[in-house]
């Protein structure tokens, strides 16, 4: 049996600018069901094709397609870049009809019946047991149906599989990708070869606007001898010097943190590397034992500017409690990213212009910004959709990933109104005197800041 398993494409280049260029990391979920897939079915032919990794476009998609001519086809499905999954599969069936395809992922897991109007079966939360089961079914002539987290008829009840032990599964098969071509946005990385890593699935926290249907909401992590042993795989089998971990929020265990940090230290790993968590889930002693194992950046989900904003998004902390995990990571000699959203339900232009000033004030080295995006599966969707707030139709939902457009009304500016602001608030962030002087204080951030200069001018 040939299986196939797809990322589709995407594209920064028209969104952020600082945060998005030049970025592209490997899709660790669709590889971890490709190894869970060949532990469980060795037999298997295996291919991944990541198209926005390996830079395809239709032709050689449908080339690769045809040379592989796979029967089980999987297509991750993101809400942002719908019609390129769907567009994907589409491909498939015209050149392998006999081929069965299935949707996985977070759209998939969302809005599975409406994957089904262009797969054969949408497969709900983790893949890596489900999919691995529907292979085996097929290869054996079995009907696919009545799989816990498989959905292959609209009507049918969606149903979710049991949480598997994420210590047990096999690292993401890598060696199926060319690790190489893949690389953090600027500022977010610091050696190469660089690579990423996700430890942990679900998080426990409940922000408005947080797409969270894959994994729950409940936070399952790796325990640190896991961890360990996979960042050793990396350095040793790929030759990996730096890792980017994408958890959600990599401190959510401050005791797994500390003896991650103790384990890398005894082993003595030359890996520096970064993560993303919440301002409340690190203090002073947690950032020194990280710093002292490597940790060079962190990655903040401030998401709200002001008090009011944190409290419309449900954050569960203020921009004191931000503007203290700063300091202290700065202390500790960490880089700090810090992530806003503008445009939620609830702030209007004049409350947008203000809380720019608590960002400057907040004082990350780095920023992101992005206007609200409505996942459907988020309580952000439904109220903008019950306020009349949304300006996008489903349909444009659908396929809207660039940060820079906004999806959701604000009193008291237009659309005009509201991207000049967007662009305006990163010159106006980085061309501040206290965030020039970091700039030109060392090489490595002023090589940075050139590059993602010239990706700025082309995208302003
Ligand atoms: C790293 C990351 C990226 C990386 C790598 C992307 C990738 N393909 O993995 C980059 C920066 C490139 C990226 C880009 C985008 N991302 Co992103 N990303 C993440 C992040 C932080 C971690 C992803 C990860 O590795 N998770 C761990 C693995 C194990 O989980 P997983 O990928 O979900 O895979 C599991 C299941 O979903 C399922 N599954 C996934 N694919 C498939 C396919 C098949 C066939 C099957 C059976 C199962 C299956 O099985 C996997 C194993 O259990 C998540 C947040 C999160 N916590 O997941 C956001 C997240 C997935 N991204 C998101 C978005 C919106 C995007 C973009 C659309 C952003 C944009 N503006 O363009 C693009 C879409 C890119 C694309 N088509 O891949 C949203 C998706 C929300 C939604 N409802 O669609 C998330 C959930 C963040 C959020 N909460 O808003 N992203
Ligand atoms: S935004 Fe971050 S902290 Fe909030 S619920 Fe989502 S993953 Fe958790």
């Amino acid at each position: 049996m040939k299986v196939l398993l797809v990322n589709p494409p995407h594209s920064f280049s028209t969104a952020n600018p600082l945060a998005g260029a030049g970025l592209s990391l490997p899709p660790l979920g669709l590889l971890s069901v490709a190894a869970y897939l060949r532990r469980e079915l060795p037999g298997v032919k295996l291919k991944v094709l990541d198209w926005p990794g390996a830079r395809l476009n239709p032709e050689a998609f449908a080339r690769e397609v045809s040379a592989f001519g796979p029967d089980l086809a999987g297509v991750s499905v993101h809400t942002g870049t719908f019609s390129a999954s769907v567009a994907a599969a589409a491909a498939i069936k015209k050149i392998s009809p006999a081929c069965f395809t299935a949707a996985g992922g977070h759209h998939a897991s969302a809005r599975p019946a409406q994957c089904l109007k262009y797969f054969d079966a949408a497969v709900i939360g983790e893949g890596e047991k489900t999919f691995s089961e529907l292979a085996r079914r097929l290869a054996a002539g079995a009907p696919p149906g009545g799989l816990p987290g498989l959905l292959t008829k609209p009507g049918d009840p969606p149903t979710r599989p049991e949480p598997l032990d994420i210590d047990s599964l096999p690292f993401p098969a890598r060696d199926l990708l060319d690790l190489s071509v893949y690389r953090p946005a600027i500022f977010a990385y610091r050696r190469q070869p660089v690579t990423s890593m996700v430890t942990s699935r679900g998080c426990p926290y409940a922000c408005g606007f947080c797409s969270k249907s894959v994994f729950g909401p409940t936070c399952r992590a790796q325990s640190p001898g896991r961890v360990l042993a996979e960042m050793k795989e990396l350095a040793e089998n790929y030759g990996i010097k730096e890792i980017s971990f994408q958890d959600d929020t990599f401190t959510a265990d401050r005791e797994r943190v500390l003896r991650l940090c103790a384990l890398i230290k005894e082993n003595r790993l030359d890996l520096t590397w970064a993560c993303m968590t919440r301002v409340d889930l690190v203090d002073p002693g947690l950032l020194s034992a990280m710093a002292g194992a490597g940790c060079f950046s962190i990655a903040f989900g401030i998401d709200g500017a002001s008090d009011g904003s944190c409290g419309l998004m449900g954050k569960g902390f203020d921009t004191a409690r931000a503007r203290a995990a700063v300091s202290s990571a700065r202390a500790a000699g960490i880089e700090t990213r810090g992530y806003y959203m503008f445009g939620y339900p609830g702030e209007t232009f004049a409350s947008l212009r203000a809380s720019f000033e608590k960002i400057k004030e907040i004082d990350t080295d780095h920023v992101f910004f992005a206007f609200a995006h409505p996942f459907f599966d988020t309580p952000l969707y439904r109220e903008a959709k019950e306020k009349g707030l949304l300006d996008a139709t489903d349909e444009e939902l659908l396929d809207a990933h660039d940060n820079s457009v906004p999806l959701i009304k604000v009193p008291g500016a237009s659309r005009e109104d509201l991207v000049k602001f967007y662009k305006r608030a990163y010159l106006r962030y980085y061309l501040r005197p206290a965030s020039l002087a970091r700039r030109l204080a060392s090489p490595r951030a002023l090589a940075d800041t050139f590059r993602a200069a010239l990706y700025f001018v082309r995208w302003y």
